[in-house]
């Protein structure tokens, strides 16, 4: 649960200047580090480390991916003591290991999530010293790896340098904040909102984990209505109900009509804690060949995008959320995939009030099956899926969970790894299709028992290079077969073409703004013409950063249809037009 701020909780923002160093012999431990060290130099949190410094020992800051260290002195903040207190870390990629007052706090695999360690027994009243031993490097037992033998990634290894085995800069560091927060000693620990639509009412079925002897619920709707309370009893620390929400205003893209809803615990007859959260009542469904929301078929009209900005990399950094929806708002988009990992939370609550469909992303991005270690790799991948879904389940933004992007799945353990991913997924819920977003198409046997055929294609650029009447109509037969063989909805979740920006050519030729613009207009055209598809998605919302390779000019992917620094090129202006057209 994302910490909240009311008569029963606090949380205090540890965002600044910290002190950092690398630790280039990893010798940081045994040199008794984590009590605390010298020879730093200061740098920004939130913030990957990579772009803050120019350099930093023989291989220079930017693709120096750890071990390093951060250290941080503060003191309690007013009204703490005596409460639950506990550390909060946003998202640090990828290794992190805590230690608060010298004492070890716990360790955290996987960069983009959440995690929490309790620091209730360790915190002074006076001065504390919080030190995170952070260790991004790449390698072929984490997800996503890196620096695979060569063999390993049957044959679609990316040779770059740092040597990823994913299409963007393997960014590292504290990427979102770290809070220090309070709750009180008997408190709510979780809560599931499930939505459902009894005709012209909306149910708000709700689960709650919490350590008082009952709770109740107060329901707030818009504007004249009264709030709604109603009883909730707990036993053995959890209960159930089911809140009524007669006439619901129910949520889309063009109306995100939301609701508070707040779960007060009761002890001894007193409100002990509160939490509120905002919830959407609406329903996904796939019928057939058709994505349903609220019962009615639904066409998902966006991009893929990247956290990834110059100077932060893939740091936190609000202004460039609020741009991001504006983009997605002004060229026409109701859709976007968090590709290739979960993006920030609050990212996700403005897509909850802006009323954006989102299919949201683990980080199991460039998977492989045929070297050693599978065993590993599912374990993390059970582990990223549990967390990504514990910490969304509430949005009602979030319309279909991704369990990787692009995995080299012909191999045949593919079907088996991602069919106890599957089944994981749907354990821990029900209400949302479950998809693996594949460049292997046919022959992903996966989609045998996934909700929506995701399929990234690159016809005309990679494949058909130069030549779009080909690459459109090579695409055309195999969605056909694609849908013919599996009967699901089918979703072009990748699909788009480099352009430097400001580089223009008639006819239009390969990088050019115009060959760009023609392509997506193309492929549009093609995929709004066929009944089966429910989705469309650019690669990608922005020019991004990568590492460096032959195939990748100024360590850049170029597919944005804007630039890095927010700008748009010829194809936004196109794709606005087309996106406005189909909305008449
Ligand atoms: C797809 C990947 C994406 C890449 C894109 C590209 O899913 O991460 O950035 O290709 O090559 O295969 O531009």
């Amino acid at each position: 649960m994302f910490p909240q701020q009311n008569a029963f909780r606090q949380y205090f923002d540890l965002s600044g200047f910290w002190d950092f160093r690398f630790d280039p012999e990893d010798q940081g431990q045994a040199a008794g580090w984590a009590d605390g060290f010298e020879g730093s130099q200061p740098i920004a949190v939130p913030a990957s480390w990579n772009d803050q410094f120019l350099e930093d020992g023989a291989g220079g800051a930017r693709d120096n991916l750890g071990p390093a260290w951060y250290q941080l002195n503060f003191g309690l903040p007013w009204g703490f003591a005596g409460r639950q207190l506990s550390l909060r870390f946003g998202s640090v990629n990828y290794l992190a290991d805590v230690w608060l007052n010298g004492v070890f706090l716990g360790r955290h695999e996987g960069g983009h999530m959440a995690f929490v360690f309790d620091a209730t027994e360790h915190l002074h009243a006076d001065a504390n010293r919080l030190v995170v031993r952070v260790d991004g490097r790449l390698a072929p037992d984490r997800v996503p790896p890196g620096n695979l033998p060569r063999e390993a990634n049957e044959g679609f290894a990316m040779h770059s340098y740092p040597d990823t085995a994913f299409d963007f800069f393997p960014y590292c560091g504290i990427q979102r904040p770290v809070l220090l927060v309070a709750t009180p000693r008997q408190a709510i620990h979780d809560i599931t909102v499930t939505p459902a639509i009894d005709g012209e009412d909306g149910l708000l079925r709700v689960k709650l984990k919490a350590s008082g002897d009952n709770a109740r619920l107060v329901l707030e709707g818009f504007g004249s209505q009264r709030p709604a309370r109603q009883a909730l009893k707990l036993e053995w620390e959890q209960g159930e109900a089911e809140v009524r929400v007669p006439k619901a205003s129910l949520w889309s893209p063009a109306h995100p009509n939301l609701y508070r809803l707040t779960f007060e615990l009761l002890s001894g007859g007193q409100v002990c804690d509160a939490y509120s959260l905002q919830v959407g009542i609406r329903t996904v469904a796939v019928e057939g060949s058709l994505l349903l929301l609220n019962g009615e078929p639904i066409f998902l009209r966006g991009f893929c995008r990247h956290e990834d900005f110059p100077v932060s990399g893939r740091g936190y950094l609000p202004p460039v959320i609020v741009r991001d929806y504006d983009l997605l708002k002004w060229v026409g988009a109701n859709s976007f995939r968090t590709s290739h990992y979960p993006y920030s939370e609050q990212m996700l609550d403005l897509a909850d009030r802006l009323g954006f469909l989102v299919i949201d992303e683990t980080q199991a991005v460039g998977l492989f099956f045929k070297e050693g270690g599978l065993e590993r790799r599912l374990e993390l991948c059970q582990q990223f899926t549990s967390e990504l879904i514990q910490r969304d389940k509430n949005h009602p933004c979030v319309i279909a969970w991704s369990l990787a992007n692009e995995p080299n799945s012909i191999h045949p353990a593919a079907k088996g790894f991602f069919r106890q991913l599957y089944d994981l997924a749907r354990s821990l819920d029900t209400s949302r299709p479950v998809t693996v977003v594949s460049m292997v198409g046919e022959a992903e046997e996966s989609f045998e028992f996934l909700d929506l055929v995701c399929l990234n294609r690159y016809n005309g650029w990679y494949t058909q290079s130069g030549d779009l009447d080909s690459g459109v109509q090579a695409l055309s037969a195999e969605l056909d077969a694609l849908y013919a063989r599996y009967k699901k909805p089918v979703i072009l979740s990748e699909f788009g073409a480099d352009a430097l920006p400001g580089h223009h050519a008639q006819p239009p030729e390969m990088f050019s703004e115009e060959y760009q613009a023609e392509f997506i207009t193309r492929y549009i055209q093609l995929l709004e013409s066929k009944p089966y598809v429910v989705g469309e998605h650019v690669w990608n919302l922005c020019d991004f950063k990568t590492s460096q390779a032959v195939f990748r000019m100024n360590s850049f992917n170029y597919k944005g249809v804007f630039t890095r620094d927010r700008r748009p090129k010829l194809a936004a202006h196109r794709i606005k037009q087309l996106w406005e057209e189909k909305k008449r």
